[in-house]
């Protein structure tokens, strides 16, 4: 299997040879490697990404798709369809394989102890993107690239405690949660409850998941919109499911970021229109443009450099002017 790749790598352009002869110093990638000979091995990254959920998935998808070619790195991808089974058997088989490094964003945060011990023990390191892990022992995995969502949910309550600032009337909330389970789930609702807990005029009235999906947003806010007459606020874990919400409170006879004031996170294209069009009222940044950082790390940690445990990714926060300005040049 292996020998036919490299075949066919060998007819590639001549750019990402070079880019695969400048991974000079990186020796072979496990052994099996019947036929592939002399020095131009590539490094060989297998990448088990969450699925294809939402307008944020498919950039962080394309940005690491990139940038592996970029890198000369070969990249095996899988999609696991939102199932962890589908992750954790992606990730037996990267080990079966003998990739050189492993990269995944987990689907949820619990359950992954022993399929990073067999990879551990298969001395094949491991790096995690975009979501973090519950398990304690953190030696199981190299470094962590990706936001602080906790930061993200304050960010958005802290928007919403100014909005309201001076007003003494109860604010009723509505929350769209991402995947239960998830980390951006768990921790974009932590802190943002941390933030407008310290005013009781802010009640959240109902809170469920719309598993990061624009239909699952709009199917639940319908029903949200359905038992409570009097929704001030929608406070949903990413774009998409605010703008299937927007199609929800459009279809109730509502104006959205006027009736129901709307707060969102990623600020994906889809997203950042809604809010230049005052449909959405705020959005907090979470990039997804996680490869070129990624790449980078797995050539370090390849060639056995020591590397951060944990790369934070830097973000901002848009209100509709910063949208509108923002636009025209937003890569995702
Ligand atoms: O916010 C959401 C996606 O894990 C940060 O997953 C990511 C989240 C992102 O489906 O749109």
């Amino acid at each position: 299997m292996r020998y036919l790749e490299d075949v066919v790598l060998k007819k590639w352009s001549a750019a990402v040879l070079a880019g695969a002869l400048a991974l000079g110093a990186l020796a072979g990638c496990g052994g099996d490697d019947a036929g592939s000979g002399g020095g131009d091995d590539k490094l060989v990254m297998g990448f088990a990404q969450v699925g294809a959920e939402s307008g944020w998935r498919t950039a962080n998808t394309k940005s690491i798709q990139d940038s592996a070619a970029k890198a000369g790195i070969e990249l095996k991808f899988f999609d696991a369809q939102g199932k962890q089974e589908n992750q954790i058997k992606a990730i037996r088989n990267f080990i079966t394989q003998r990739v050189d490094v492993i990269a995944f964003s987990p689907v949820v945060e619990s359950g992954w102890g022993p399929v990073l011990k067999e990879a551990k023990d298969a001395n094949i390191p491991v790096i995690l993107t975009d979501r973090a892990v519950d398990t304690p022992d953190t030696t199981l995995y190299k470094t962590f690239i990706g936001s602080d969502f906790v930061l993200e949910g304050k960010k958005a309550g802290e928007w919403l405690v100014k909005e309201y600032e001076g007003k003494p009337d109860t604010v009723n909330i509505v929350e769209l949660q991402g995947t239960p389970g998830a980390a951006p789930a768990n921790d974009r609702k932590e802190g943002f409850g941390d933030v407008i807990k310290a005013d009781p005029k802010f009640k959240v009235i109902a809170s469920q998941t719309g598993q990061f999906t624009r239909t699952d947003g709009k199917e639940v806010m319908e029903a949200f919109l359905k038992a409570h007459p009097d929704i001030d606020v929608l406070y949903a874990h990413n774009d998409d499911m605010g703008l299937g919400a927007i199609e929800a409170i459009e279809a109730a006879g509502k104006k959205p970021g006027t009736d129901i004031k709307i707060i969102t996170v990623d600020a994906v294209k889809d997203g950042m229109t809604a809010l230049s069009q005052g449909k959405i009222n705020f959005i907090v940044e979470c990039s997804p443009l996680l490869g070129p950082q990624l790449m980078d790390l797995a050539k370090k940690v390849h060639a056995g450099e020591t590397i951060e445990t944990r790369v934070l990714t830097e973000e901002t926060t848009f209100n509709q002017e910063q949208a509108t300005a923002a636009l025209p040049t937003r890569q995702y």
